[in-house]
């Protein structure tokens, strides 16, 4: 294989979540969400919107999978919504059929297309009954239970057809934006201006361990009950932005980079390759950091088929002198966009957190590989929006040559990585299908390939970054 191709059963392709593409989040017997709590805040959501239709994605879905094979896509990521299938939630709650049979549908139409369904079985809308009853993500016996029975009816009923399973997307975001910064639901911070609920210095560790055991719990159920007939595949999600000291002849922001990569990919990844956190997480949080009991290390420890990367961007860190504060989850380092000569780690986009820099992509598939024994890798996002791209009519929208860079360079990143670093890496969905609702950010930046006009009925225009993505593909998976 020439150092410039890919291998002909490459999975590449797009995805989506379905909060944030589904709408009809009232309808066909579905419950609400703690998103759709969350909405409903006043000021969380920067345009004052909801998903309550999103792209309409619950009806347009047809017309979304033909776009699929308008670009030869090989695969499709997309997730469920619990409280469509089980509106409750809980392990004794009832099941919603119409929207297990939503969910069937889209599988065997993919099937039918010849495309692969990656299923996301969390992707941070979490029945808000759940978070009723018992506090959601906060009690592990309660909440790693419900998970488990959730993912229990998902693979009965898509299994037969579905062979990459992702446990969570991102459960930094639903920890840390969660229930330390409060900018995600529910909500949860320690900052009184923003909610009057939550302890940042506490409760984010808690969560991302729940989540941990929950993960662990639906892998081992996977592959006890359902790997051998179904030949699935199982694993996690997590995000992650490569850092560069904003010094680097400074060895403490050396440090203090690598620290931050700890803290947030070390934070799962660890426990499930390794078996137990950081020690530059134990180091700073002390026993705020729960301790694996031996049951739960058996649990998390080797959970992972694959490692499924989110990566979209790098920062540059500046290490921070005095003791870390209590609410710190960056390792003790400021996360900065210029270093120390004032040069910027990338052009500006729409996302404040958000500066392409696709040669981090390839040195985080190297760390990765590296740190964790050479893991077959699935990239299950990678994308970026376009400064001021919302304002721009749609004729000028879809010609959006910012993102057709970006997908370049990350793609050709991608290449490098996988043909001369030895990186395993299997697969590539671009993120995202569509424009859709963008969390705390609403319908106000958009990640989409595909533009979606919210003002007229949901109508799609395919933009210029679709084909790029799928002529590059294309032409490099010739084998
Ligand atoms: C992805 O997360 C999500 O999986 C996807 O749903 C979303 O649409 C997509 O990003 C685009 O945003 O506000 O400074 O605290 C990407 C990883 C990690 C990016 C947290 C934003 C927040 C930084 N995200 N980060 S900040």
């Amino acid at each position: 294989m020439s150092s410039t191709t890919l291998p002909a059963d490459f999975l590449w392709g797009f995805a989506t979540a379905s909060y944030q593409i589904e709408g009809a989040a009232h309808e066909g017997g579905r419950g609400d969400s703690i998103w759709d709590t969350f909405c409903n805040i006043p000021g969380k959501i920067a345009d004052g919107s909801n998903g309550d239709v999103a792209c309409d994605s619950y009806h347009r879905w047809k017309e979304d999978i033909e776009l699929l094979k308008s670009l030869g896509a090989k695969a499709y990521r997309f997730s469920i919504s619990w409280s469509r299938v089980i509106p409750l939630g809980g392990r004794y709650d009832p099941l919603n059929q119409e929207g297990l049979r939503f969910y069937q549908d889209l599988v065997d139409e993919l099937v039918k297309a010849d495309i692969t369904p990656m299923v996301t079985l969390f992707h941070w809308d979490l029945p808000q009954a759940l978070y009723d009853r018992y506090g959601g993500f906060l009690d592990r016996e309660e909440y790693v239970k419900d998970y488990v029975h959730f993912a229990e009816v998902m693979f009965e009923a898509l299994g037969p057809k579905v062979r990459h399973w992702i446990t969570y997307n991102e459960p930094w975001c639903s920890s840390i934006l969660g229930y330390s910064i409060g900018q995600f639901a529910p909500g949860h911070t320690s900052d009184c201006t923003k909610s009057n609920v939550g302890n940042s210095s506490t409760e984010p560790w808690i969560v991302g361990h729940n989540i941990l055991v929950a993960h662990g719990a639906a892998v081992k159920l996977y592959r006890e009950k359902f790997k051998a007939n179904q030949q699935g595949q199982i694993g996690i999600t997590l995000n992650g932005d490569w850092t560069e000291p904003w010094d680097a002849n400074d060895p403490a922001d050396v440090a203090a980079a690598q620290r931050k990569l700890e803290f947030s990919i070390g934070w799962f990844a660890d426990p499930i390759y390794k078996g137990d956190y950081p020690s530059s997480m134990r180091d700073q949080l002390g026993e705020r950091l729960p301790r694996f009991t031996e049951e739960e290390r058996e649990l998390v420890q080797g959970s992972n088929d694959f490692y499924g990367m989110n990566h979209y961007t790098a920062d540059y860190i500046k290490h921070l002198s005095d003791t870390a504060r209590p609410d710190d989850f960056s390792g003790n380092g400021e996360i900065l966009k210029d270093n120390k000569e004032g040069v910027s780690i990338g052009p500006e986009t729409q996302s404040p957190w958000l500066r392409p820099h696709a040669i981090g992509f390839r040195k985080l598939l190297g760390w990765i590989s590296n740190r964790y024994g050479r893991p077959t890798i699935y990239v299950t996002e990678n994308g970026t929006s376009v400064k001021g791209e919302s304002q721009l009519p749609v004729e000028q929208a879809i010609h959006d040559e910012f993102r057709c860079q970006y997908f370049r360079d990350y793609i050709e990143a991608l290449v490098q990585a996988r043909n001369e670093d030895g990186v395993d890496v299997q697969g590539y969905m671009a993120w995202s299908l569509l424009d859709n609702f963008e969390w705390a950010e609403g319908y106000e930046t958009r990640f989409g390939v595909v533009y979606v006009d919210f003002a007229r009925n949901q109508e799609r225009r395919v933009k210029d970054s679709a084909k790029v993505v799928a002529d590059t593909f294309t032409r490099l998976c010739r084998g």
